[in-house]
């Protein structure tokens, strides 16, 4: 029969075990983050697309784009695809730098004119010095699993039109991380 000192040298170890299982996911790195570098140059509008970044934490979708300038009466659209079987995206972000933006369904790329949920606490801004668009929407609202992928069009009427990465093409897939921390989030 075993001791009480080896029950309690199993106990603990049986505990340690539990802790590493238990703390062992939020130190496993995840690939949270994507970037995507779009060329400079490639529109002759000046809201040329330079870079994306998009963050999956399990709260939310964040997607940040980097400008040459913010022209107004642009369209700046992000659309997300949350499910790999369904061909296209779900969801288009459309927002404009006079403030105006909109979640939207969508199918096979095209707005079917169906209004997502408004998400409540989903964001919208725009900073001009840098020129920077950033989108932030809570996961549970889109129904957004572990893993998304995204693509940014710049849309300047008659000037150009600036994707990322490229036409109706995808980043790839970001796996959801650990939520950021509070100083993550900032910027
Ligand atoms: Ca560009
Ligand atoms: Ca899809």
């Amino acid at each position: 029969m075993a001791s009480n000192r080896t029950l309690t040298l199993r106990s603990a170890v049986a505990i340690s075990l539990a802790l590493v299982l238990v703390v062992a996911p939020l130190g496993v790195a995840q690939a949270a983050t994507i970037r995507i570098g779009d060329d400079s140059g490639d529109t002759a509008s000046r809201s040329d697309i330079e870079k994306v970044v998009a963050e999956l934490a399990k709260k939310r979708l964040r997607i940040k784009t980097r400008l040459d300038e913010i022209v107004v009466g642009v369209e700046y659209a992000v659309y997300i695809d949350a499910r790999r079987k369904n061909a296209g995206p779900e969801w288009l972000i459309s927002a404009y730098p006079d403030s105006e933006w909109v979640i939207l369904r969508v199918a096979g790329w095209k707005d079917q004119g169906k209004q997502g949920p408004s998400c409540g606490r989903a964001r919208y801004s725009l900073g001009s010095d840098p020129a920077v668009a950033k989108v932030r929407v809570p996961s549970r609202c889109l129904n957004l699993g572990k893993r998304v992928r995204v693509s940014v069009r710049m849309h300047d009427g008659g000037h150009g039109v600036d994707w990322a990465p490229a036409r109706r093409d995808f980043s790839g897939w970001v796996t959801r991380g650990p939520d950021a921390s509070p100083a993550n989030l900032q910027g």
